[in-house]
């Protein structure tokens, strides 16, 4: 833009743009990878909603040969007439003036809030270039801007097209971004999971950048029905799928679900396609309506005796897989992460329009309620088993200070926040780690062997066995019911397992008990992994600890470091307690991994696939990442 048509209202587009370009994390929370993936999150939003407004069928996104990012649509196209209040085509305003992309929008349920909704003008802002192609009245119209908003030129006609739809290229702003480069993994999964929660829309991805040449397209007939097949898809499931949809006052409810064997609930809930991690009304509505109509079911029908207990919340949980997606005029996203929807009046509507559609499903399927109420009872009769063995084996100890098991060498800091507890394997690791600690804040517990595949086993057989039972002691947070995190005596749980297969499947088969009955040990950050090495190479004087093959192929090349000076490390038990301090456990010098559930779907699927009953599903998944076995555990 040049200074000569700079007027009063070009200036308060530019700092509008500018505000965005000085605080980027305001708008897109972040400028790491996280926020410069949110840059195509906003486009596809907005496509999303042209599709939620019935308008769009088609949506695809390329990453481009030369870095840019385009998304194309077939919705209504962005429109270009004169918009009286900024006197601008309203292409531009929509591109250059904050918040002004819901401001038009007549599509029922706009997008207006959480993380994303927050208009195309901020892709627009945090771009070096951007190309906005606009097919409308039969004419394909174009208009570019360039560093961080500034129109290049008026829009303008440059062809024909015989359908609507928008299209936009940009360029994401080095200068503003830690990091420019897309991950096509993070695109694919973001496309599934919108392609899942609008049914019948199509959505290609095409990554066309060297060395990553790739195309996928998504297309589920059956919405959040076909999402739940496929997250069920590794697991015993219990019947068919439930799925509702009906509108009310409030707004357009969907719910799907299906029942597994596993003990594990996975609920997604969604408002207005977007994830709320954090739950709120949608979920608070669902699980009442599930556990009132479940049990009102269960006793009309006899599967509850006049003296059985109700099913409590818990017991209608376990191993439910459900989607519960809301869309509605004026979401309210509340909550640490703005990812809780807050809406009061959504609660009534999901409670109703999904209990009443349940409750006709248990009664016209009477095989699938069965198999439901088989297991709710099951998993009540183990609740209640677990209490009792839980109260008489460890509810002493954990919640009244029993004293902490033998096999434990503690530290002497009584302050979590700087206390580590490393588990170790194998007596002998365990001896050279006592030895090597930092003693002051460094607590060792040994186990023994496999301690056992939690898959096929509940929360009252864990309790009973020794090794967990010794390791929930240490870790003071109590197990099941009266689980509390906030009493966990150490913020670094280490996992320090040999770098060999019995390694991998130990550190396998706790990061199941993590994930399974400590869940939240992970998301508070607790959980990392040592990594011990797996060569020690000498040079005179010098030595080199490494973690993998390739650092030792390159060092061995760089330094000319011949077989005699290649040492294995088979296990932790061949290094001495010096050496297991200075690689592996020196604060100073070691590198941990830390533990995530980022994402909670593929983490349960793995475990599923790795350690469940299922043969099958396991057998196909070794042999389709055996190149990447090294990850399998994580
Ligand atoms: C404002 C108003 C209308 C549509 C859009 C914006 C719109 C924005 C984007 C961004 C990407 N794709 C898009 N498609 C549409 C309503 C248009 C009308 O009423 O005709």
């Amino acid at each position: 833009m040049t200074s000569q048509n700079y007027d009063a209202s070009n200036i308060q587009v530019l700092e509008g743009l500018s505000a965005v370009r000085k605080r980027p994390g305001m708008y897109i929370g972040t400028t790491d990878i996280a926020g410069l993936h949110h840059l195509i999150w906003e486009v596809v939003d907005n496509a999303i909603d042209e599709a939620m407004a019935g308008f769009c069928k088609n949506i695809e996104v390329v990453l481009n040969k030369d870095g840019s990012v385009s998304v194309d649509d077939d919705g209504r196209g962005i429109p270009v007439d004169v918009h009286e209040k900024t006197k601008k085509s309203a292409l531009e305003t929509v591109l250059t003036i904050l918040h002004a992309g819901g401001k038009f929008g007549d599509g029922g349920y706009k997008v207006s809030g959480g993380l994303h909704g927050v208009g195309v003008s901020v892709v627009n802002a945090l771009s070096t270039k951007l190309i906005a192609e606009v097919k409308r009245d039969n004419k394909l119209y174009r208009q570019e801007y360039v560093n961080g908003g500034n129109p290049a030129s008026d829009i303008q006609v440059v062809g024909e097209s015989d359908h609507n739809g928008t299209k936009i290229t940009f360029f994401p702003d080095p200068t503003i971004f830690e990091k420019i480069e897309f991950n096509a993994n993070t695109v694919l999964n973001r496309l599934r999971q919108q392609a899942y929660l609008t049914k019948g829309i199509t959505i290609k991805f095409v990554d066309e950048r060297e060395g990553h040449e790739a195309k996928y397209m998504f297309y589920f007939e059956g919405g959040i029905k076909s999402y739940i097949q496929h997250l069920n898809n590794n697991k015993v499931y219990l019947g068919k799928v439930f799925y509702c949809e009906n509108e009310s006052s409030d707004g357009f409810i969907e719910v799907a679900l299906q029942y597994t064997e596993t003990f594990l609930e996975n609920v997604f809930t969604y408002a207005n396609n977007i994830f709320t991690p954090e739950g709120g009304m949608h979920l608070t509505g669902f699980r009442s309506a599930l556990t009132r109509v479940l049990n009102s079911y269960a006793r009309n029908n006899g599967f509850l005796k006049e003296k059985d207990q109700n099913f409590s919340a818990e017991d209608v949980r376990e191993g439910l897989t459900a989607v519960v997606s809301v869309k509605l005029a004026n979401p309210q996203f509340e909550g640490q992460t703005k990812s809780k929807l807050g809406n009061a009046e959504i609660r009534t509507a999901v409670e109703s329009i999904f209990g009443d559609a349940f409750e006709t499903f248990l009664n016209e399927n009477p095989k699938d309620a069965n198999l439901i109420f088989s297991k709710c009872s099951l998993a009540q009769r183990a609740r209640l088993a677990a209490r009792a063995a839980r109260d008489t084996v460890i509810r002493k100890g954990i919640l009244e200070g029993m004293t902490l098991p033998g096999k434990l060498a503690d530290c002497s800091s009584k302050e979590p926040a700087e206390s580590e507890l490393f588990i170790v394997e194998g007596d002998s690791a365990g001896g050279s780690a006592k030895q090597g600690r930092s003693r002051e804040i460094q607590a060792i517990l040994p186990l023994r062997g496999k301690i056992l595949n939690t898959e096929n086993i509940r929360l009252d057989k864990i309790v009973e066995n020794n090794e967990i039972k010794n390791l929930v002691i240490a870790l003071g947070t109590g197990i099941g019911e009266t689980f509390d995190v906030s009493r966990i005596r150490y913020h670094k749980i280490v996992i320090m397992t040999d770098a060999d297969v019995d390694g991998s499947h130990i550190r396998t088969l706790l990061l199941t008990i993590f994930y399974r009955h400590f869940p939240q040990i992970i998301e508070k950050g607790y959980l990392y992994i040592a990594q011990p090495p797996l060569y020690k190479l000498s040079k005179g004087k010098k030595t080199w600890y490494v973690l993998n093959e390739e650092e030792r192929e390159e060092i061995c090349k760089k330094e000319e470091i011949g077989t005699q000076n290649i040492q294995r490390y088979k296990g932790l038990g061949e290094m001495n307690a010096e050496q297991l301090w200075e690689t592996t456990m020196d604060p100073e010098t070691r590198s941990f991994i830390k533990i995530t559930v980022e994402d909670a779907e593929l983490a349960d699927q793995i475990f599923t696939t790795l350690m469940g009953s299922e043969v099958a599903p396991r057998k196909k998944f070794i042999q389709t990442h055996a190149k990447q076995v090294k990850n399998l555990d994580l």
